[in-house]
């Protein structure tokens, strides 16, 4: 059963067996691409003495890989033939470390940078190059760079964060695949060249043997449009709140290295596209299988590997109601964390796609407890937003708690398909 889910699944038979299946559950659980590992151990077998001699196995780390020579050459030189070369980095990108040299390779580069949802902070926001996040169903400006580009540079990028499909529909686009492992190829991933090892050290490689001086000027201007856009947005009043102006207020609450973990959700798009981040592992979002219920735990778990950093979980009211018995867990581990819940009192995301695809919404509206209330409740902290000045002192107020705190926060998603039509409108444009 667990075999289809699992990187490797063992059942431990014989007492001795243990030290070696627990040690390679754990390196395979770790080595690229990390995953869950599974180890059966029937009651039986766990009655029974380890023999004496039998000691825990030592973990060994494993030594770096450094890509091949011709393979770095052969990128240098797609890339100094290119004429609009873009980078496409994923969240191998974070695993790997390799957020600065990713950074310092742009700058020299002048290429332009996008990353996906899973990568956010590859490259900080306010560095030039920093196309922001790719990801939600609708083109957007990223969606504008990527097709102008002649190359696509994709680093620490699997097709499962993004589907090719989504930026290479004719399968025209020439790659290079920089990350640790082979590629995972379909129809219209098919790199040019794969230089495999490890990331910043193939970047550096790449960087030493290839030069670019021309300004990525498409994409500037591009990005231009983008932060005035979202600028627009800092002073809007409106009640119930836009969900860029509580982004932006997000963003001013929390420090550069301060974490946010995304629910699964229209909110989810909203923190994709309006909540950029200086640093990698600073918004953490579920993506793929993308389950809703992750944030309030994965708050717990942030805040107990950093107790000294600011955490908050944004979700929307349907995955808040998944998983808010873990408030419990959080209360009985004291993990003060701070959740925001985007209320709608429906499944927002899935209405956005009822109303995008058949202009009309069923069965997803559903009534919310009294969040404040419930709260106080379970022996937290609960308040209310009424107006729009008022989340960020909330924000700043829900920060200094020694408990955990839930911000009932009233969201106006008839943003959601407005910004549809906005950038359909948009794609003409640019
Ligand atoms: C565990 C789980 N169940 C169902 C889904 C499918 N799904 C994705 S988004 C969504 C609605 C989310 O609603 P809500 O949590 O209120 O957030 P909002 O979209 O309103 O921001 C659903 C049902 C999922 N991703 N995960």
């Amino acid at each position: 059963m667990f075999e289809p889910i699992t990187k490797r699944s063992k059942m431990v038979v014989r007492p001795d067996t243990i030290g070696e299946i627990v040690r390679l559950a754990f390196k395979y659980a770790e080595n690229e691409k990390p995953g869950a590992t599974h180890i059966d151990l029937p009651v039986n077998i766990a009655k029974m003495p380890v023999p004496e001699h039998e000691k825990p196995l030592k973990k060994k780390i494993a030594p770096k890989e450094y890509a091949e020579l011709d393979t770095v050459q052969d990128a240098a030189g797609l890339i100094f033939q290119a004429k609009n070369p873009v980078i496409l980095a994923g969240s191998g990108v974070v695993r790997g470390h390799a957020a600065q040299a990713l950074t310092e390779f742009a700058m020299k580069l002048k290429i332009p940078v996008i990353n996906t949802m899973m990568a956010k902070g590859v490259i900080p926001l306010d560095n030039k190059y920093s196309m922001w996040t790719v990801g939600i169903p609708q083109k957007d400006y990223q969606n504008k760079i990527l097709e102008e580009a002649d190359l696509v540079i994709a680093v620490g990028y699997d097709i499962v964060e993004y589907a090719p499909a989504k930026w290479n529909p004719e399968g025209k686009v020439q790659i290079i695949h920089v990350d640790m492992r082979p590629a995972h190829i379909n129809k219209l991933y098919q790199p040019e060249v794969e230089v495999v090892g490890d990331i910043s050290d193939s970047l550096l490689q790449i960087g030493r043997r290839t030069a670019r001086h021309q300004e990525p000027e498409k994409a500037l201007e591009i990005k231009a449009c983008m932060v005035a856009e979202h600028e627009s947005y800092a002073g809007d009043t409106s009640f119930p709140m836009k969900p860029q102006r509580i982004l932006q207020d997000v963003r001013k609450v929390m420090g550069k290295d301060d974490i946010v973990i995304s629910d699964v959700g229209a909110h989810k798009m909203w923190i994709a596209r309006h909540y950029q981040c200086y640093e990698p592992n600073t918004c953490i979002i579920s993506n793929g299988f993308a389950t809703m219920g992750i944030s309030v735990p994965g708050a717990i778990g942030a805040r107990l590997v950093y107790p000294d950093k600011k955490i908050l979980a944004i979700c929307g009211d349907g995955g808040f109601m998944m998983n808010c018995q873990e408030f419990e867990t959080a209360l009985r581990a004291k993990t003060p964390f701070v959740t925001l819940i985007f209320n709608d009192s429906s499944y927002g995301l899935i209405k956005w796609k009822q109303m995008d695809q058949y202009h009309k919404n069923c069965y997803v509206d559903f009534t919310n407890p009294d969040f404040v209330k419930f709260a106080e409740s379970m022996g937290a902290i609960g308040y209310r937003i009424e107006k729009a000045e008022d989340l960020v002192p909330t924000l700043e107020k829900a920060f200094q708690q020694k408990v955990p705190v839930i911000i009932d926060c009233p969201v106006d998603y008839s943003e959601n398909t407005k910004l549809t039509a906005h950038l359909e409108e948009l794609m003409k444009e640019l």
